[in-house]
Protein backbone atom coordinates (compact mmCIF):
# COMPACT_ATOMS: atom_id res chain seq x y z
CA UNK A 1 0.00 0.00 0.00
CA UNK A 2 1.26 3.47 -0.89
CA UNK A 3 1.34 5.57 2.27
CA UNK A 4 3.96 8.27 1.79
CA UNK A 5 3.96 10.65 -1.17
CA UNK A 6 4.26 14.42 -1.21
CA UNK A 7 6.16 16.73 -3.53
CA UNK A 8 4.86 20.15 -2.58
CA UNK A 9 2.64 22.08 -0.18
CA UNK A 10 -0.44 22.49 -2.36
CA UNK A 11 -1.53 19.28 -4.12
CA UNK A 12 -4.60 17.59 -2.53
CA UNK A 13 -3.73 16.62 1.04
CA UNK A 14 -4.92 13.13 2.02
CA UNK A 15 -2.84 12.19 5.07
CA UNK A 16 -0.80 14.22 7.56
CA UNK A 17 0.60 14.31 11.07
CA UNK A 18 -0.73 16.88 13.56
CA UNK A 19 1.39 17.72 16.63
CA UNK A 20 0.61 17.66 20.34
CA UNK A 21 1.35 20.21 23.06
CA UNK A 22 1.80 17.70 25.92
CA UNK A 23 4.79 18.18 28.24
CA UNK A 24 6.16 21.00 26.11
CA UNK A 25 8.95 23.00 27.74
CA UNK A 26 10.49 26.39 27.30
CA UNK A 27 13.98 25.08 26.65
CA UNK A 28 17.01 26.55 28.42
CA UNK A 29 19.07 29.12 26.60
CA UNK A 30 21.70 27.68 24.26
CA UNK A 31 23.95 29.18 21.58
CA UNK A 32 21.35 28.89 18.80
CA UNK A 33 18.14 29.64 20.66
CA UNK A 34 19.19 33.12 21.71
CA UNK A 35 18.45 34.01 18.13
CA UNK A 36 15.02 32.48 18.20
CA UNK A 37 13.80 34.48 21.18
CA UNK A 38 13.51 38.14 20.17
CA UNK A 39 15.69 40.55 22.13
CA UNK A 40 12.73 42.27 23.80
CA UNK A 41 10.75 39.09 24.54
CA UNK A 42 9.67 38.45 28.15
CA UNK A 43 10.60 34.80 27.46
CA UNK A 44 14.32 35.59 27.59
CA UNK A 45 15.82 33.62 30.45
CA UNK A 46 12.62 31.65 31.17
CA UNK A 47 12.76 27.88 31.18
CA UNK A 48 10.80 24.84 32.35
CA UNK A 49 7.49 23.13 31.55
CA UNK A 50 4.79 25.37 30.13
CA UNK A 51 1.76 26.05 32.37
CA UNK A 52 -0.75 23.20 32.22
CA UNK A 53 -3.74 25.40 31.37
CA UNK A 54 -1.93 26.66 28.26
CA UNK A 55 -1.10 23.06 27.25
CA UNK A 56 -4.77 22.12 27.56
CA UNK A 57 -5.93 25.09 25.50
CA UNK A 58 -3.38 24.35 22.78
CA UNK A 59 -4.37 20.68 22.69
CA UNK A 60 -8.04 21.62 22.34
CA UNK A 61 -7.21 23.67 19.24
CA UNK A 62 -4.97 20.94 17.84
CA UNK A 63 -7.73 18.35 18.38
CA UNK A 64 -10.17 20.66 16.65
CA UNK A 65 -7.80 20.98 13.69
CA UNK A 66 -7.74 17.18 13.48
CA UNK A 67 -11.57 17.15 13.34
CA UNK A 68 -11.64 19.77 10.60
CA UNK A 69 -9.09 17.81 8.56
CA UNK A 70 -10.90 14.52 9.05
CA UNK A 71 -14.12 16.24 8.02
CA UNK A 72 -12.37 17.08 4.75
CA UNK A 73 -11.30 13.49 4.20
CA UNK A 74 -7.73 13.88 5.46
CA UNK A 75 -6.36 10.98 7.51
CA UNK A 76 -4.46 12.18 10.58
CA UNK A 77 -1.76 10.59 12.74
CA UNK A 78 -0.46 12.05 16.01
CA UNK A 79 3.00 11.85 17.61
CA UNK A 80 3.74 10.41 21.06
CA UNK A 81 4.86 13.15 23.41
CA UNK A 82 7.92 12.20 25.45
CA UNK A 83 8.59 13.59 28.89
CA UNK A 84 10.29 16.62 27.38
CA UNK A 85 11.39 17.92 30.76
CA UNK A 86 14.50 15.74 30.80
CA UNK A 87 18.10 16.73 30.28
CA UNK A 88 19.88 15.83 27.06
CA UNK A 89 23.44 14.59 27.46
CA UNK A 90 25.57 13.58 24.50
CA UNK A 91 29.33 13.33 24.02
CA UNK A 92 29.30 16.91 22.70
CA UNK A 93 26.86 18.88 24.85
CA UNK A 94 24.45 18.90 27.78
CA UNK A 95 21.24 20.88 28.04
CA UNK A 96 18.60 21.02 30.75
CA UNK A 97 15.46 20.01 28.83
CA UNK A 98 13.93 19.15 25.48
CA UNK A 99 11.26 21.12 23.65
CA UNK A 100 8.09 19.33 22.46
CA UNK A 101 6.26 17.86 19.47
CA UNK A 102 3.73 20.48 18.52
CA UNK A 103 5.47 21.38 15.26
CA UNK A 104 6.18 18.16 13.30
CA UNK A 105 6.94 20.35 10.25
CA UNK A 106 10.17 21.49 11.90
CA UNK A 107 11.48 17.92 12.12
CA UNK A 108 10.00 15.83 9.30
CA UNK A 109 10.78 16.59 5.67
CA UNK A 110 8.73 14.63 3.15
CA UNK A 111 10.22 14.41 -0.33
CA UNK A 112 8.25 12.05 -2.55
CA UNK A 113 8.36 8.63 -0.88
CA UNK A 114 10.95 9.72 1.68
CA UNK A 115 10.52 11.17 5.14
CA UNK A 116 13.74 12.66 6.47
CA UNK A 117 14.13 13.16 10.22
CA UNK A 118 16.24 16.27 9.87
CA UNK A 119 19.43 17.02 11.78
CA UNK A 120 17.91 19.90 13.81
CA UNK A 121 20.04 22.78 14.99
CA UNK A 122 18.92 23.28 18.60
CA UNK A 123 20.41 21.09 21.29
CA UNK A 124 17.01 20.90 23.00
CA UNK A 125 15.55 19.36 19.83
CA UNK A 126 18.20 16.67 19.29
CA UNK A 127 15.93 13.76 20.27
CA UNK A 128 12.61 15.21 19.15
CA UNK A 129 12.36 12.74 16.24
CA UNK A 130 11.56 9.95 18.74
CA UNK A 131 8.04 11.38 19.09
CA UNK A 132 7.41 10.21 15.52
CA UNK A 133 9.00 6.75 15.65
CA UNK A 134 5.71 4.87 16.13
CA UNK A 135 4.03 6.43 13.11
CA UNK A 136 7.16 6.14 10.97
CA UNK A 137 7.51 2.45 11.89
CA UNK A 138 3.91 1.96 10.81
CA UNK A 139 4.53 3.61 7.43
CA UNK A 140 7.62 1.43 7.03
CA UNK A 141 5.57 -1.71 7.68
CA UNK A 142 2.71 -0.70 5.38
CA UNK A 143 4.47 0.95 2.44
CA UNK A 144 7.17 -1.11 0.69
CA UNK A 145 8.49 1.99 -1.07
CA UNK A 146 8.69 4.30 1.93
CA UNK A 147 12.24 5.33 2.81
CA UNK A 148 12.80 6.40 6.41
CA UNK A 149 15.89 8.58 6.39
CA UNK A 150 17.96 10.37 9.00
CA UNK A 151 20.14 13.20 7.84
CA UNK A 152 23.55 13.19 9.56
CA UNK A 153 23.19 13.51 13.32
CA UNK A 154 24.95 16.73 14.27
CA UNK A 155 27.38 17.16 17.13
CA UNK A 156 25.97 20.55 18.17
CA UNK A 157 29.12 21.14 20.17
CA UNK A 158 30.81 24.49 20.48
CA UNK A 159 32.23 24.36 16.95
CA UNK A 160 28.73 24.32 15.46
CA UNK A 161 27.96 27.84 16.68
CA UNK A 162 29.65 31.21 16.75
CA UNK A 163 29.83 31.49 20.52
CA UNK A 164 30.67 35.19 20.28
CA UNK A 165 27.62 36.02 18.16
CA UNK A 166 25.93 37.77 21.06
CA UNK A 167 28.96 39.42 22.61
CA UNK A 168 28.63 43.14 23.23
CA UNK A 169 25.70 45.27 22.23
CA UNK A 170 23.64 43.29 19.74
CA UNK A 171 20.58 45.18 18.55
CA UNK A 172 17.90 44.24 16.06
CA UNK A 173 19.69 46.49 13.59
CA UNK A 174 22.88 44.47 14.02
CA UNK A 175 20.94 41.29 13.39
CA UNK A 176 19.36 42.70 10.24
CA UNK A 177 22.77 43.65 8.87
CA UNK A 178 24.01 40.16 9.64
CA UNK A 179 21.09 38.48 7.85
CA UNK A 180 21.83 40.62 4.78
CA UNK A 181 25.49 39.54 4.97
CA UNK A 182 24.48 35.91 5.58
CA UNK A 183 26.36 35.81 8.85
CA UNK A 184 24.46 33.55 11.24
CA UNK A 185 24.97 32.00 14.66
CA UNK A 186 25.32 28.51 13.18
CA UNK A 187 28.63 27.78 11.48
CA UNK A 188 29.52 25.50 8.57
CA UNK A 189 31.30 23.05 10.88
CA UNK A 190 28.74 20.33 10.05
CA UNK A 191 25.41 19.74 8.30
CA UNK A 192 22.67 21.62 10.15
CA UNK A 193 19.05 22.01 9.13
CA UNK A 194 15.47 22.02 10.30
CA UNK A 195 12.85 20.60 7.91
CA UNK A 196 10.80 23.82 8.11
CA UNK A 197 13.50 25.72 6.23
CA UNK A 198 12.85 23.66 3.10
CA UNK A 199 10.17 24.76 0.65
CA UNK A 200 9.32 21.91 -1.73
CA UNK A 201 8.18 22.70 -5.24
CA UNK A 202 8.43 19.42 -7.13
CA UNK A 203 11.88 19.11 -8.69
CA UNK A 204 13.08 22.23 -6.88
CA UNK A 205 13.83 22.72 -3.20
CA UNK A 206 14.12 26.32 -1.99
CA UNK A 207 15.99 26.34 1.28
CA UNK A 208 16.29 29.29 3.64
CA UNK A 209 19.87 30.03 4.63
CA UNK A 210 19.54 31.33 8.19
CA UNK A 211 20.09 30.56 11.85
CA UNK A 212 18.76 27.02 11.68
CA UNK A 213 20.00 25.86 8.28
CA UNK A 214 23.44 26.17 6.74
CA UNK A 215 24.91 25.71 3.28
CA UNK A 216 26.37 22.28 4.00
CA UNK A 217 22.84 21.00 4.59
CA UNK A 218 21.88 22.20 1.12
CA UNK A 219 24.89 20.39 -0.34
CA UNK A 220 23.76 17.24 1.49
CA UNK A 221 20.27 17.56 -0.06
CA UNK A 222 21.82 18.11 -3.50
CA UNK A 223 23.81 14.88 -3.20
CA UNK A 224 20.83 12.93 -1.87
CA UNK A 225 18.57 14.08 -4.70
CA UNK A 226 20.74 14.33 -7.82
CA UNK A 227 17.69 14.72 -10.08
CA UNK A 228 16.47 17.75 -8.17
CA UNK A 229 17.72 21.34 -7.91
CA UNK A 230 18.49 22.86 -4.54
CA UNK A 231 18.37 26.64 -4.13
CA UNK A 232 19.62 28.81 -1.28
CA UNK A 233 17.32 31.74 -0.56
CA UNK A 234 17.64 34.35 2.14
CA UNK A 235 15.44 37.13 3.41
CA UNK A 236 17.40 40.18 4.62
CA UNK A 237 14.37 41.81 6.31
CA UNK A 238 14.26 39.11 8.98
CA UNK A 239 16.42 39.64 12.08
CA UNK A 240 15.55 36.09 13.27
CA UNK A 241 15.64 33.96 10.11
CA UNK A 242 14.26 30.67 11.33
CA UNK A 243 12.05 28.51 9.09
CA UNK A 244 10.72 29.64 5.74
CA UNK A 245 7.02 29.07 6.41
CA UNK A 246 6.10 32.52 7.73
CA UNK A 247 8.12 34.19 5.00
CA UNK A 248 7.66 32.54 1.61
CA UNK A 249 4.56 30.39 1.24
CA UNK A 250 3.31 28.73 -1.97
CA UNK A 251 -0.46 28.64 -2.51
CA UNK A 252 -0.78 26.80 -5.82
CA UNK A 253 1.38 26.22 -8.90
CA UNK A 254 2.64 29.64 -10.03
CA UNK A 255 1.67 31.60 -6.91
CA UNK A 256 3.62 32.41 -3.75
CA UNK A 257 2.95 34.89 -0.96
CA UNK A 258 5.99 36.66 0.46
CA UNK A 259 6.18 38.42 3.82
CA UNK A 260 6.30 42.16 2.91
CA UNK A 261 8.86 42.81 5.68
CA UNK A 262 11.09 40.03 4.34
CA UNK A 263 11.06 40.37 0.55
CA UNK A 264 13.06 37.93 -1.53
CA UNK A 265 15.97 39.95 -3.00
CA UNK A 266 15.72 40.90 -6.66
CA UNK A 267 18.50 38.68 -7.99
CA UNK A 268 17.00 35.66 -6.23
CA UNK A 269 13.67 36.23 -8.05
CA UNK A 270 15.05 35.52 -11.51
CA UNK A 271 14.21 31.83 -11.44
CA UNK A 272 10.60 32.60 -10.46
CA UNK A 273 10.21 35.36 -13.05
CA UNK A 274 11.64 33.23 -15.85
CA UNK A 275 8.99 30.60 -15.11
CA UNK A 276 5.97 32.89 -14.70
CA UNK A 277 5.63 32.46 -10.98
CA UNK A 278 3.87 35.33 -9.30
CA UNK A 279 5.21 36.46 -5.93
CA UNK A 280 2.63 38.61 -4.15
CA UNK A 281 2.98 40.42 -0.83
CA UNK A 282 1.12 38.65 1.95
CA UNK A 283 -1.62 40.58 3.74
CA UNK A 284 -0.62 41.98 7.10
CA UNK A 285 -1.43 40.18 10.30
CA UNK A 286 -4.52 41.20 12.26
CA UNK A 287 -2.31 41.35 15.38
CA UNK A 288 0.47 43.65 16.52
CA UNK A 289 1.86 41.16 19.05
CA UNK A 290 2.21 37.39 19.17
CA UNK A 291 0.37 35.67 22.04
CA UNK A 292 2.19 35.43 25.41
CA UNK A 293 5.22 33.12 25.65
CA UNK A 294 5.35 32.67 21.87
CA UNK A 295 8.67 32.36 20.03
CA UNK A 296 7.26 33.26 16.64
CA UNK A 297 6.34 36.57 15.07
CA UNK A 298 2.87 37.92 14.15
CA UNK A 299 3.56 36.56 10.68
CA UNK A 300 2.18 33.18 11.69
CA UNK A 301 -0.80 34.79 9.94
CA UNK A 302 0.65 33.45 6.69
CA UNK A 303 1.67 30.07 8.15
CA UNK A 304 -1.36 28.47 6.56
CA UNK A 305 -2.22 24.95 5.47
CA UNK A 306 -3.19 24.45 1.83
CA UNK A 307 -5.55 21.49 1.35
CA UNK A 308 -5.62 21.68 -2.44
CA UNK A 309 -5.29 24.28 -5.21
CA UNK A 310 -8.56 25.91 -4.14
CA UNK A 311 -8.85 25.35 -0.39
CA UNK A 312 -6.83 26.69 2.49
CA UNK A 313 -7.01 26.64 6.29
CA UNK A 314 -6.22 29.98 7.97
CA UNK A 315 -6.24 31.04 11.63
CA UNK A 316 -9.69 32.39 12.46
CA UNK A 317 -8.65 35.86 13.71
CA UNK A 318 -6.43 36.56 10.67
CA UNK A 319 -9.11 38.39 8.73
CA UNK A 320 -6.76 40.24 6.34
CA UNK A 321 -5.03 37.04 5.29
CA UNK A 322 -8.43 35.41 4.81
CA UNK A 323 -9.66 38.31 2.71
CA UNK A 324 -6.58 38.17 0.49
CA UNK A 325 -6.99 34.43 -0.10
CA UNK A 326 -10.66 34.90 -0.84
CA UNK A 327 -9.75 37.45 -3.51
CA UNK A 328 -7.18 35.06 -4.92
CA UNK A 329 -10.01 32.58 -5.46
CA UNK A 330 -9.62 30.24 -2.50
CA UNK A 331 -12.23 28.72 -0.25
CA UNK A 332 -10.98 29.72 3.20
CA UNK A 333 -11.59 27.50 6.21
CA UNK A 334 -11.01 29.51 9.41
CA UNK A 335 -9.92 27.58 12.51
CA UNK A 336 -8.95 28.93 15.96
CA UNK A 337 -5.25 28.31 16.54
CA UNK A 338 -3.64 31.17 18.48
CA UNK A 339 -3.50 29.15 21.70
CA UNK A 340 -1.25 26.67 19.90
CA UNK A 341 1.19 29.31 18.57
CA UNK A 342 3.40 29.46 21.70
CA UNK A 343 4.11 25.73 21.34
CA UNK A 344 6.06 26.21 18.14
CA UNK A 345 4.10 27.88 15.39
CA UNK A 346 0.98 28.02 13.23
CA UNK A 347 -1.07 25.69 11.09
CA UNK A 348 1.72 24.78 8.70
CA UNK A 349 4.21 24.18 11.52
CA UNK A 350 1.70 22.03 13.41
CA UNK A 351 1.35 19.57 10.53
CA UNK A 352 3.63 17.42 8.41
CA UNK A 353 2.76 15.92 5.05
CA UNK A 354 2.40 12.16 4.67
CA UNK A 355 0.40 11.94 1.46
CA UNK A 356 -0.61 14.45 -1.15
CA UNK A 357 -1.89 13.40 -4.52
CA UNK A 358 0.30 14.27 -7.48
CA UNK A 359 3.74 13.60 -8.82
CA UNK A 360 7.08 15.35 -9.03
CA UNK A 361 6.56 18.23 -11.46
CA UNK A 362 9.11 20.55 -12.98
CA UNK A 363 7.68 24.00 -12.24
CA UNK A 364 10.91 25.72 -13.33
CA UNK A 365 11.75 24.34 -16.78
CA UNK A 366 13.29 27.64 -17.93
CA UNK A 367 16.69 27.72 -16.35
CA UNK A 368 18.31 31.12 -16.04
CA UNK A 369 21.57 32.30 -14.61
CA UNK A 370 20.39 31.59 -11.08
CA UNK A 371 22.52 32.78 -8.16
CA UNK A 372 20.52 30.64 -5.73
CA UNK A 373 21.43 27.30 -7.31
CA UNK A 374 23.59 25.09 -5.09
CA UNK A 375 26.59 23.52 -6.79
CA UNK A 376 29.67 21.97 -5.28
CA UNK A 377 31.90 24.20 -7.39
CA UNK A 378 30.33 27.40 -6.04
CA UNK A 379 30.23 26.31 -2.43
CA UNK A 380 30.94 29.00 0.16
CA UNK A 381 32.19 26.75 2.96
O1 LIG B 1 8.06 34.62 11.69
O2 LIG B 1 8.52 33.90 13.65
C1 LIG B 1 7.96 31.32 12.47
C2 LIG B 1 8.16 29.98 11.82
C3 LIG B 1 7.90 28.88 12.77
N1 LIG B 1 8.16 27.56 12.20
C4 LIG B 1 8.44 33.73 12.44
C5 LIG B 1 8.79 32.38 11.86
Amino acid sequence: MKVVNSWNDFDPLKHCIVGRADNCCIAPSEPASKVKVPLDSPMRGMTGPRPLDTVEKANAQLDNLVKVLEGRGVKVDRPDALQWNQAVVTPHFMTGSMFGCMPPRDVLLTIGRDIICTSMSFRSRFFEHYAYSRVLRKYFEQDPEFRWIYSPRPELGDASFDLHYFDGDVTEETLLERTAKKYFVSTEHEILFDAADVLRLGKDLFVQHGSTTNLKAMEWLRRMYPDMRVHAVNFPGDPYPIHIDATFVPLRPGLIINNPERPLPKEQRKIFEANDWEIVEAAKSAHTEPPPLCYSSVWLSMNLLVLDHKTVIVEESEVYQQEQLDKLGFEVIPVPFRDAYPFGGGLHCATADVYREGTCQDYFPNQVDDPTLITYENRAW
